[in-house]
């Protein structure tokens, strides 16, 4: 039943840098569609797309949030992504939903890292790409200079669109291709078009000059007519376009000043409904059959139903709430559907589209379009809904891992499991969260991707759920292990009236290479422990593991091997032989020379060039070796080993440094042996840990 060719649906994720401007720019576009009657401003917390309460507060966006707007005869569907690292899952989701990736930046700071990151992220996806360059009125912005850093990283950029007027002093648009000019005088988005102004002119040829050189070198059947001097005509140009658009080739480059009436959105819906593919135009997306073979899907009304579910909302007041895009086939409402991943059927009620946070009614999402529905029983992000006996499934999206861990506790004892049943909500809306219990220490562990990420799901269960949280700093998840070999005898014997225990083993412990874990090897030989009990010894080894006697963190890298012992007829039980393993183990330790191991991190951290030597000088004193350096227009790259223990409070320290202009990521690289000047400290932590949790 799609009420639309999936010809004229364009779905577009609006990725870039935190402050890039594309909240405001989808704020400008949906006022000159008419979708809305006024512009609504981050700082005041009125966008259709930011409409979150914790994000009208920190002015920036948290979430992923759909909106839609009708431009000439083309229904747009843009999902507004947050441009800030801790929410990167977001951006990423939206990125598996669309066909096309808007990617803003900021006139005044040009590429940024998450711009060049979403650029690569994009083309990896094999999404057709356009750039938008906004807040062209503002003091120091500079389009010429941000397309040239553009350009570094993406030699298909080209600028259709040229801005008329600099700073305070910018006034429109000149539109190469038709070499017109769109004016704007700053009180809403409505444009006037017209020749472009005498003053201008030079500058807008020279500028269609290069705009064709490079629509030309991206185009082979292009490149002749235009060495033999032939006249180009704009039909062509577009088409050479549109078609490298699609390749992925070139990435055509537009103009904004969003927050000034919006001016430049009605061209920036121009190019989006003009020269980015539509589903039918971008081609097949790829699903996965029950033998895990790729199986190419296009948008066919006709084709089986396979709705990807690409964001999960938990709403407090309708439950859950799924974004999705339908693939293949169309979807319905009213209906039975299937979770290719859990076979589970789920009854289909209400669709529905977003505007921000407004929900309008739909009697269908068709082929290519991009919708939601409420209250699925069992559908999370990145799950496919098929029609009954389709066992397709999409391709996963790689989320990054958290990085950062919290131990978390109810502000209230008595709301343990709301929390608990919160948090495992707020997983379901985000992939890059991580909820858990720490089986070695006991307590609930919140990790996500940075401090504010974690501190902002917090907040959001607080705010929704009703639940406060109580946040402790991270426990960096030490370990233990053993530096040389040694043996040592396991013996328990109690004799108390009736039948007593008995059960004696000698264990050697030797280290193994870092990462190995743990290898058990039984030598007995002539039955001095029967082979019924090598289990028990095992099962007690492993017991002692969890805990070990230097600061209560688990041993790894160690084989254990039982070479001998004696056994008692009667006495003798698993207990007994359980126990004899554990205070073997013990002893075996205690011997070997024990020490404690850091998990260490590869930290990227990228800064503007002149604050190199003052990260460099703070990454040393973290205790951090610098691996090696690259720049690239958005700054310098330094990526340095740093320990976990010294990285629990980086985030702060590098915006002040920075003047709020670095970033950084981090992952888990391998465990390191902790210098003995700072173990002592860490093992008189880590008793008292234990005793915290007994
Ligand atoms: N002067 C000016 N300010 C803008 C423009 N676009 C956005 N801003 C402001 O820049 C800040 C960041 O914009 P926002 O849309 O939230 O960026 P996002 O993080 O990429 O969504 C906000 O304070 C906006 O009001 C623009 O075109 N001109
Ligand atoms: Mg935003």
């Amino acid at each position: 039943m799609a009420d639309r060719d999936a010809a004229t649906i364009r779905n577009v994720a609006v990725v870039g840098h935190r402050g890039s401007g594309k909240t405001s720019l989808i704020e400008a576009m949906l006022l000159a569609a008419g979708e809305t009657t006024r512009l609504g401003s981050v700082p005041e917390g009125t966008t259709v797309s930011d409409w979150d309460e914790d994000e009208g507060r920190r002015a920036m966006s948290i979430s992923a949030s759909l909106c839609h707007a009708a431009w000439k005869g083309t229904k747009v569907n843009a999902l507004d992504t947050p441009g800030e690292p801790s929410f990167l899952a977001d951006a990423l989701s939206a990125l598996s939903a669309v066909d096309a990736a808007l990617v803003v930046v900021n006139a005044t700071a040009g590429v940024e890292l998450q711009t060049e990151r979403m650029l690569s992220r994009a083309a990896d996806a094999g999404l057709a790409r356009a750039v938008c360059i906004t807040m062209l009125d503002r003091e120091r912005s500079d389009f010429e200079s941000a397309l040239a850093g553009l350009r570094e990283i993406v030699p298909g950029a080209v600028a259709i669109q040229i801005p008329m007027g600099e700073e305070e002093g910018f006034r429109g648009v000149v539109n190469l291709v038709s070499m017109t000019a769109t004016t704007y005088d700053g009180s809403g988005p409505k444009g006037t078009t017209g020749p472009i102004p005498d003053d201008l002119l030079e500058r807008a040829e020279a500028a269609r000059e290069a705009m064709i050189d490079v629509v030309a070198e991206a185009d082979d059947a292009f490149i002749e007519k235009y060495l033999e001097g032939e006249e180009i005509t704009t039909d062509e140009i577009i088409a050479a376009l549109v078609t490298g658009v699609a390749e992925g080739r070139m990435v055509p480059v537009a103009c904004a000043a969003s927050t000034l009436g919006g001016a430049g959105a009605d061209r920036v819906l121009d190019l989006i409904v003009e020269a980015l593919p539509s589903p039918l135009a971008a081609g097949a997306k790829s699903a996965i059959d029950a033998d895990g073979a790729e199986v190419a899907l296009r948008p066919d009304e006709g084709g089986p139903l396979v709705a990807l579910s690409f964001k999960t909302l938990a709403d407090q007041f309708s439950g859950r709430i799924n974004l999705l895009r339908v693939i293949s086939g169309a979807l319905t409402p009213d209906r039975q559907i299937v979770n290719s991943r859990t076979g589970g059927k789920e009854r289909v009620g209400q669709l529905f589209t977003l505007q921000g946070k407004e929900h309008v009614a739909v009697d269908g999402i068709g082929p290519g379009d991009i919708g939601a529905v409420a209250k699925l029983k069992d559908v999370l992000t990145g799950d496919a809904l098929v029609d009954d006996g389709v066992g397709l499934t999409v391709p996963p999206v790689e989320y990054p891992p958290a990085a950062m861990s919290f131990a978390v506790e109810a502000a209230d004892q008595a709301d343990e499991d709301k929390m608990t049943s919160s948090l495992r909500r707020m997983t379901e809306e985000d992939p890059s969260l991580d909820f858990h219990r720490d089986e070695q220490t006991g307590e609930q562990i919140l990790g996500g991707l940075s401090q504010m990420h974690v501190e902002v799901i917090a907040e959001r269960v607080e705010r929704r759920f009703g639940v406060g949280l109580v946040l402790r700093p991270p426990r960096v998840p030490y370990l233990e292990t053993i530096t040389v070999s040694a043996d040592a005898e396991g013996k328990h014997k109690k004799q108390s009236g009736g039948r007593g225990q008995f059960g004696d083993c000698k264990l050697r412990v030797e280290p193994l290479t870092r990462g190995q874990g743990f290898e058990f090897v039984n030598k007995i030989v002539g039955g001095a422990i029967p082979r019924s009990f090598i289990p028990a010894v095992e099962k007690g080894v492993v017991e002692a593991m969890l805990a070990g006697e230097l600061a209560g963190y688990p041993i790894v890298d160690v084989q254990v091997t039982v070479s001998d012992g004696k056994h008692h007829a009667v006495d003798s039980s698993e207990m007994a032989f359980k126990i004899a393993g554990s205070l073997g183990l013990k002893a075996a330790i205690a011997k070997a020379k024990p020490v404690l191991l850091e998990p260490i991190m590869t930290v990227e951290t990228i800064v503007p060039t002149e604050c190199v030597g003052d990260v460099m000088g703070d990454l040393n004193s973290r205790r951090g070796h610098p691996l090696g350096m690259d720049s690239g227009p958005a700054g310098e790259t330094i990526r340095a080993e740093v320990p976990m223990a010294e990285m629990l409070s980086y985030a702060p320290d590098l915006r002040a440094m920075s003047h709020g202009r670095g970033d950084y990521s981090m992952a888990f690289l391998r465990y390191q042996e902790l210098p003995a000047h700072l173990a002592e400290a860490v093992a008189a932590e880590g008793h008292d840990a234990e005793e915290a949790v007994a």
